[in-house]
Parts: C-alpha cells; structure tokens; sequence
C-alpha cells in the first residue's frame, strides 16, 4: 500500500519528502490515508489520499464533476469559508483511474472530529453547519448533478431490495436474521412516509448533502465552531428531512452506530435539541409545513433505511460496506433497529422540540 500511496502522491505532483502515512477509519465505504511530507523548509505538510469505493460510485468521474461545481459554488458565495482542495494530476484531472481503483487527493485540515458527541455547544454548530450548508445550495441548479446513486434516499426502493434479497438468501443468512427483517417489515409503511410524500409531491426536492453523519463536519479544536462541511460525494436532490434525520439518527445516538450494546441505543434528547436549535435557526424561512412536520420523522425513517441497507448488505455477503469482522453488518442493523424502536416512543417529544424552535425563529 505505501508504495501505491506514494506513487499517487507523485502524480499529484506532491512536493518534498515523503514520511509516512496512515490510515483514517472513518467511513464506511471509501479507503482514506493521511500522508505526510517534508517540505524544503523543514516544515511539514499533511494530504489526504483516498482511494474511492467505485462498488458503490459506478461512476466516481461524476461524482468528481458534482464536488467541483457544488464547492465553486459555495465558495463563490463564501469566499474566506474553508474547503477541501482537490488536486490535479500531471494531466490535470482531479483524479487518477486506473487498474488499481480510482484515487484522489485533497488538503488535510486539522481539525477535531466526532462519531458521538454530547458536547451541546458543539452538536449545535453541526446543525448550524449542515442547516447552513443546505441554505448556500438552495440557489443551485439542481439539473446541474449527476445522480451519482440512483434512488439513494428511496426508501420504498430500499425495502424492495431487502425483501427481494431475503427471498434470495444467497447466503444462508436469512435463518439468522428472522426477527430483524420482521420488525423492519412491520414499520414498512411508517419508513416510507417520506418517499411516498415526495413521490405524491408533497414535499419539495432540494439539493441536499445525503451523508450528514457529525463526523463529516470538521471542528476548530480551540473555538469548537464548524470549519467545514466535507464528504460531497453523495449531494444530490433529496428531502431536507433526510438531511436533518441522518443527523440526528447519527448524532443523538447514545452509542456508536456499530455499538455491539445495542440495548444502549436510542435517543439523547439535549444532544437532540441542541441540534435541531441550530438547524433550524438556518432553515426555517424556507421550510414548508410538511417539511418541518416530518423532520423528527426523518430520524426514524434514516434509522429504519440504514437498517434495510445494513441488513440487506448482510444477507447478500458483505459487498458494499467495510467490515472489521464478520457480523459487522448485523451488529449495525441491530443497534439502528434498538434506536428506531427508541424514536418511536420519543417522537411525540421530538416533534415538540422542532415547534418550538420553528416558532422562536420564525
Ligand atoms: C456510508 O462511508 P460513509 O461513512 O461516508 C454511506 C452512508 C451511510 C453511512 C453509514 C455512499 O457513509 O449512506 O449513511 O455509511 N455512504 C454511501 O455510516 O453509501
Ligand atoms: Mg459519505
């Protein structure tokens, strides 16, 4: 790996000496290095190498194309605002493809970054930073994207290929997940909600993030403000609930999203208010009535998808997301279903929370 690592630096037209790399867990599906070199000064300099998963980017050139044009976007609009900078190739390319996959290269920022977090000054910024980034995109030409993942957020699709996969079973796995795969089936109708919504129009296409996990928000270490949003690679046109759910499934989780407690899952409802504070502050002049009344829905209805799409990568032997050990998946699928089943009980509560806001801001 490190030869390939440093290969790819040299056709990033990377200066100095190289030092050493390492590898940066974070992500699901992506494989992501910190590389660093020494520069003619003495001084150091840190990139980011990652190698995209082109499984799930049957066409990553477009996600590429999608990245450049949303952050020139942005950056015309905040021109001091941080970003990632991607470099280009001897051939000027912002990527190399070739047998070994598909790489790209891009500034590292220093920064402090979080899979859970219940510091509340902090989840508060994310929901500033993901309610602000939505806003800056809401003038975007949303015919300008590529689809870069069909029907990424449908969740009526998601379920279809989970039972279709489960009457499969290609692995012999299905004896295993019984109880599981009846449970996401008795919610069936409930996940759907929002596709069903959007497919009857009733609620607007907007182009959205679609991976708003907090640890795709890099913070100041000192300030524990927001310095940018990464991981583009899925905007896309969605529902601005399935950004504000994916948040809040991933962020006011007591636990991991791979907690093997998974009993332990379920909803913090301060880490809750604190981000649903700041993301609503953002958005709230441009939200209708059926967006703000499905966004605590949204948290239910992403738990409920990646539950699907957990188990369904279960099922079918493990092939689009990373796993550090055989029953990575089930855990996953298990600790999203304890905190779906949480947000149920909590919903009433969380609905209460987004009034009150959408009411203070309005
Ligand atoms: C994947 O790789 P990462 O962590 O950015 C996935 C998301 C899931 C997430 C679950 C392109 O994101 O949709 O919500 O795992 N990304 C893609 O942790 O499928
Ligand atoms: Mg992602």
């Amino acid at each position: 790996m490190e030869t390939k690592i440093r290969d790819v630096c040299r056709e990033f037209k990377i200066k100095g000496e190289y030092l050493s790399y390492e590898e940066i867990t974070i992500g699901n599906v992506n494989k992501t290095y910190k590389v660093n070199f020494r520069n003619d000064d003495g001084s150091v300099s840190s990139y980011v190498v990652q190698e995209v998963n082109t499984y799930v980017f049957k066409s990553p050139e477009q996600v590429m194309e999608n990245i450049a044009n949303v952050t020139e976007f942005i950056h015309s609009k905040k021109p001091d605002e941080l970003s990632l900078h991607y470099y280009h190739t001897i051939d000027h390319k912002t990527y190399i493809f070739d047998k070994t996959g598909f790489w790209r290269l891009f500034n590292y920022i220093p920064s402090a970054t979080y899979n859970v977090c219940d510091d509340l000054e902090i989840v508060c910024n994310a929901g500033t930073a993901f309610g602000e980034f939505q806003m800056l995109l809401s003038d975007f030409d949303a015919s300008k994207l590529h689809e870069t993942i069909p029907h990424f957020h449908n969740t009526i699709k998601r379920y279809e290929k989970l039972i279709a996969d489960a009457n499969d079973d290609p692995c012999g796995r299905l004896k295993e997940v019984k109880e599981e795969l009846e449970w996401l089936l008795s919610v069936k109708d409930k996940a759907c909600t929002m596709t069903r919504m959007r497919n009857n129009g009733e609620l607007p296409l907007r182009v959205t993030h679609n991976d708003t996990k907090i640890n795709n928000v890099l913070f100041d270490k000192k300030t524990k403000k927001a310095l940018v949003v990464i991981d583009l690679d899925t905007v896309m046109p969605g529902l601005v609930g399935h950004d504000f759910g994916d948040a809040i499934r991933f962020a006011t989780n007591y636990v991991e999203e791979d907690c093997k407690d998974y009993e332990k899952a379920g909803v913090n409802l301060d880490v809750f208010t604190a981000f649903t504070k700041g993301f609503i502050k953002q958005t709230v002049h441009t939200l209708t009535e059926n967006e703000l009344n499905t966004l605590a829905l949204g948290g239910f209805v992403l738990a409920c998808e990646l539950s699907t799409r957990f188990l369904d990568d279960y099922i079918i032997g493990d092939k689009y997301f990373k796993i550090r050990y055989p029953e990575h998946n089930l855990v996953r699928t298990r600790c999203q279903i304890a905190l779906a089943k949480d947000m149920l009980t909590k919903m009433d509560r969380m609905n209460e929370i987004v009034m009150t806001f959408a009411k203070q801001y309005r």
